[in-house]
């Protein structure tokens, strides 16, 4: 039987398990990459676990999300981010270079290989044929260590792309059109390969775009083969050697298939407050807007830019509006600085604003009260901007930048004033990586700075033989990382756990970390009961680890996302699948639950897949889902991975 894209890839890296869909694997990862908000905790892990240098192919640092640097915080995280770097062997892209996924994709990118990365959006580098997954920061400082990264070996739905986008249309509604169809929850352990005739009128960048937004679908990874489109893209970047051919066999098979017709696709928006709530602008159109920003991770490429410029040529941004062009990387901002691109943006009003996440992680931008955003990136959970009544809606840049001068939402179908942009990939990039610094081959010299933001790594318990304890929180359906562990003004606290630990749940409910405290400090567990797709978001491992600090042992949910599932088992915090709504509706805030066996219940986990719960208060015993491998088993009875590491490495 032939084999697509997905699985060639993953099974070349196959270093244990067997290559079938459902089946726990271990695959090596080639590449990793970090950015700073989950990268202190990344490195501080690393040199816990003791090795004097990487030992993957190729380890990047980025600096990109905690660049505002109010206090001395941010700037303490980079100086420890720069020397650990040079000292364990990493590649430190600073401050300014632009944000992880595009530089990786410019820079490091290669088809065929794998890269880890502790970042939800690492998939965007599955637009050059990668198998490109994003992980906790544990995750990805063992795959540095050279530890095989372990997954469900993913079902491959096939997305087969027909036709031509027109005008006006673009990378972002075809995503968008995914999302409406697949939803931002059940994709877990699923991959998404593109394929069609379609595929070859996608640049790169358009790829890319695709494959950062199926993190939005909750899949393991998105992939698109490897093609001269891509071999252009390398050679454009002066890495022709990067290009590697890649496709589906013709007698390849899919778990699955969803067929997107480019010619007929209309402009869409995700409206507030999710990516998965999906709308056509021209039902939208009219609508005042006192925002709109361009740029992210998504949708800050050479070509966007190039794109938003020729439409708001010659004209002005209307005075209702606030309009930030956020360029994607270093490499972008010289290109367009170059080529007019920068002065047409500054001559109708743009704020130009650094090549960082920015906005995107509301660390600055934050809208007006009730105001309406339309942004260009890939997120819009409620209070993410830093403005609760704000609601964002998130669009392609040739949407955002017409509604800017219009100062409403305009579907640029519906109107004749503006002509569609044009562009056409350049045959050269500028190559300029001076802000890359490269790690020394001795680095025994090297001194490792920590300023007093630096804190240390965390400390996990060994599960006792029981667990009691109470529910210190009950929260509904698809509660975000951002709602578990806030960014914005409380991203500066990343490298430290015992700060940032009390604002745990600040947006849903402001008392738990201190119910949650009383409870560990009374020698008794807090548990956290949650709806549907807990976790749903970013990778950030904070959202396991100060839960985890503060002395949550199990979350109790309907269902929990892939990553995040992953760091709860990472950190010694049980993940529990509730049943059925019943049993959802039966617990109740401060009902006192016991696991009784725990270590036995957790070691059968593997095989049982269950977990008796008895719920002192009601008297009823719940029987939960714990899906978890044997490997899993074991870190959970030892209070996490790291434990489980270094009793290994004893
Ligand atoms: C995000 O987009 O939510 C982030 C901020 O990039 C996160 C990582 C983090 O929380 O540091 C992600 O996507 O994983
Ligand atoms: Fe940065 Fe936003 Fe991309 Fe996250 S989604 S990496 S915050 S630009």
């Amino acid at each position: 039987m032939g084999r697509n894209v997905a699985q060639k890839v993953l099974d070349a890296h196959l270093t244990g398990g067997r290559p079938a869909a459902g089946e726990s694997v271990e695959i090596r990862m080639d590449q990793s990459l970090t950015q700073d908000a989950t990268g202190t905790m990344a490195y501080l892990q690393f040199e816990m676990i003791g090795l004097d240098r990487v030992k993957n192919e190729l380890a990047v640092s980025y600096v990109d999300h905690n660049t505002v640097q109010v206090g001395f915080e941010n700037a303490d995280d980079h100086r420890y981010l720069q020397s650990v770097a040079a000292k364990k062997g990493v590649v430190f892209s600073r401050a300014g270079n632009g944000i992880c996924h595009q530089v990786h994709l410019e820079r490091f990118s290669e088809s065929g290989k794998t890269l880890i990365g502790s970042d939800s959006h690492t998939p965007t580098c599955g637009g050059v044929g990668m198998v490109a997954i994003g992980a906790g920061g544990l995750d990805v400082a063992l795959a540095m260590a050279g530890v095989p990264f372990s997954i469900i070996y993913p079902r491959v739905i096939e997305i087969r792309l027909t036709g031509q986008l027109r005008p006006f249309v673009t990378a972002k509604d075809v995503i968008l059109a995914v999302l409406e169809h697949f939803g931002v929850k059940g994709n877990v352990n699923t991959a998404f390969e593109y394929t069609g005739d379609g595929v070859r009128t996608l640049s790169v960048p358009e790829r890319a775009t695709i494959c950062n937004m199926g993190a939005e679908c909750g899949v393991t990874f998105s992939i698109f083969p490897s093609d001269e489109v891509t071999r252009d893209f390398m050679e454009s970047q002066g890495r022709g050697e990067c290009y590697h051919p890649l496709s589906a066999d013709c007698d390849a098979e899919y778990d699955g298939l969803f067929e997107i017709d480019l010619s007929s696709l209309e402009p869409r928006a995700a409206c507030p407050h999710s990516p998965g709530n999906v709308r056509l602008v021209r039902d939208l159109a009219g609508m005042r807007v006192d925002q709109v920003l361009v740029g992210s991770c998504t949708n800050s490429s050479y070509a966007d830019l190039v794109k938003v410029a020729q439409i708001l040529d010659g004209r002005r941004i209307a005075d209702n509006v606030s309009f930030g062009v956020a360029p994607g990387s270093r490499q972008v901002l010289m290109m367009i600085c170059e080529d007019g691109t920068l002065e047409k943006l500054v001559k109708a009003g743009a704020r130009i604003l650094e090549s960082a996440c920015g906005f995107c992680i509301g660390n600055h931008q934050s809208p007006s009260t009730d105001a309406v955003s339309l942004r260009t990136n890939n997120r819009n959970f409620e209070g993410r901007s830093g403005t609760k009544s704000a609601r964002v809606y998130l669009v392609s840049p040739e949407v955002a930048a017409l509604s800017a001068i219009n100062g409403c939402i305009t579907d640029p179908l519906a109107q004749t004033a503006v002509r569609p942009p044009y562009f056409r990939m350049v045959g050269k990039f500028i190559k300029d990586d001076r802000m890359l610094i490269f790690p020394p081959q001795d680095s025994s010299d090297v001194e490792i700075i920590r300023g007093p933001n630096i804190g240390s790594g965390p400390q996990c318990r060994p599960l006792g033989a029981s667990v009691e304890g109470e529910v210190a929180i009950k929260v509904g359906d698809k509660i975000t990382t951002d709602h578990i562990m806030p960014a914005g003004a409380r991203l500066k606290y990343r490298s430290n756990i015992p700060l940032y630990s009390n604002y745990v749940f600040e947006p849903v409910d402001d008392g738990f970390p201190g119910r949650a405290a009383a409870l560990r400090d009374s020698g008794r567990a807090a548990f956290v009961v949650a709806g549907y797709s807990y976790g749903q978001g970013s990778s950030r491992e904070h959202a396991a680890i100060c839960p985890m600090y503060l002395g949550v042992r199990a979350v109790l949910a309907l269902s929990i996302e892939r990553i995040h599932q992953a760091n709860l088992c990472n950190f010694g915090i049980l993940p529990l699948q509730i049943r059925s709504e019943e049993d959802y509706r039966a617990l109740a805030m401060g009902d006192s639950l016991v696991i009784e066996d725990a270590v036995e219940q957790v070691r059968k986990a593997p095989h049982s897949k269950t977990v008796s719960v008895k719920d002192v208060t009601n008297g009823r015993t719940f029987e939960l889902t714990l899906d978890i491998n044997p490997l899993q088993a074991e870190m959970l009875v030892c209070g996490g991975r790291l434990n489980q590491i270094r009793e290994a490495l004893k």
